[in-house]
């Protein structure tokens, strides 16, 4: 049975794919910060879900993830899904704990974590998979340190790939645009009226749409590598150019 560990299990992609994943015949370390829903998890799941609780911007805490042993020490497979996004926010009127807690999160934690794991995953020849956004390829105004996260993300998926050449080991990064998570509600401070108008008439992608697409991409014959999978909902498309008058 082969063994995938998914940061930031509690909730959206992260738990969607964790029942993806066990549904399939996987068994699922799972991470998060609230325990509850870790327990929750464990209870729809059984057995063959482990709950760890990890807060991502605390390296040592990250870094025994990947000391497991016993049963659970394989590694086929890494989900770097935890992250979130600060309030949207030119960078002029951003408070700093907000930015440090993202870039803690969304650079340091999963940096950290990918090094740590790697020799388990040689071993295994084994797969990451890291969530990146089309905000990392495409600028939008309030967004700038959310958008280099996951610029950064994906950059660094590529390049780990060259740096794992001849190991076996496959990188994948996923862009996903406009899905309803509590990703939005993280951003605009929990205000649940604001993220429905987001996302009215839009038909956003979901959380199983992406874990979903993670399996599929975990089944694919060890010969395939996808470098990046950029997907979004069919009602959305790319912004033009702003311009700004005298
Ligand atoms: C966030 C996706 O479309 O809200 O990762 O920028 S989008």
């Amino acid at each position: 049975m082969k063994t995938c560990l998914i940061t930031g299990a509690t909730a959206g992609i992260g738990a969607a794919s964790a029942r993806a994943f066990v549904g399939a015949g996987w068994r699922v370390i799972g991470t998060g910060r609230r325990e509850e829903r870790l327990k929750a998890l464990q209870d729809e799941l059984g057995a063959n879900f482990l709950p760890l609780s990890v807060d991502m911007q605390k390296v040592d805490q990250v870094e025994t993830l990947a000391r497991l042993d016993g049963d659970w020490s394989g590694l086929d497979c890494l989900i770097n899904n935890a992250g979130l996004a600060p309030p949207m926010s030119d960078l002029q009127d951003s408070e700093w704990g907000d930015l440090k807690t993202v870039l803690d999160t969304n650079v340091t934690g999963l940096v950290a974590l990918t090094r740590a794991c790697l020799p388990k995953l040689i071993a295994a020849k084994g797969l990451v998979v890291n969530l990146s956004s089309v905000a990392g390829s495409y600028p939008y105004r309030g967004g700038a340190v959310y958008g280099a996260t996951k610029a950064f993300v994906r950059q660094f998926s590529l390049m780990l790939r060259n740096d794992l050449a001849g190991t076996g080991v496959r990188v994948t990064s996923i862009e996903p645009g406009m899905a309803e998570t509590e990703f939005t509600l993280v951003r605009n401070g929990g205000d649940q009226a604001a993220s429905d108008a987001l996302y009215a008439g839009i038909e956003p992608m979901t959380a199983e749409d992406l874990a979903n697409t993670i399996l599929w991409v975990a089944n694919q014959p060890a010969h395939l590598n996808f470098n990046s999978i950029e997907l979004m909902p069919t009602r959305q498309n790319w912004a033009g150019f702003a311009t700004n008058r005298e």
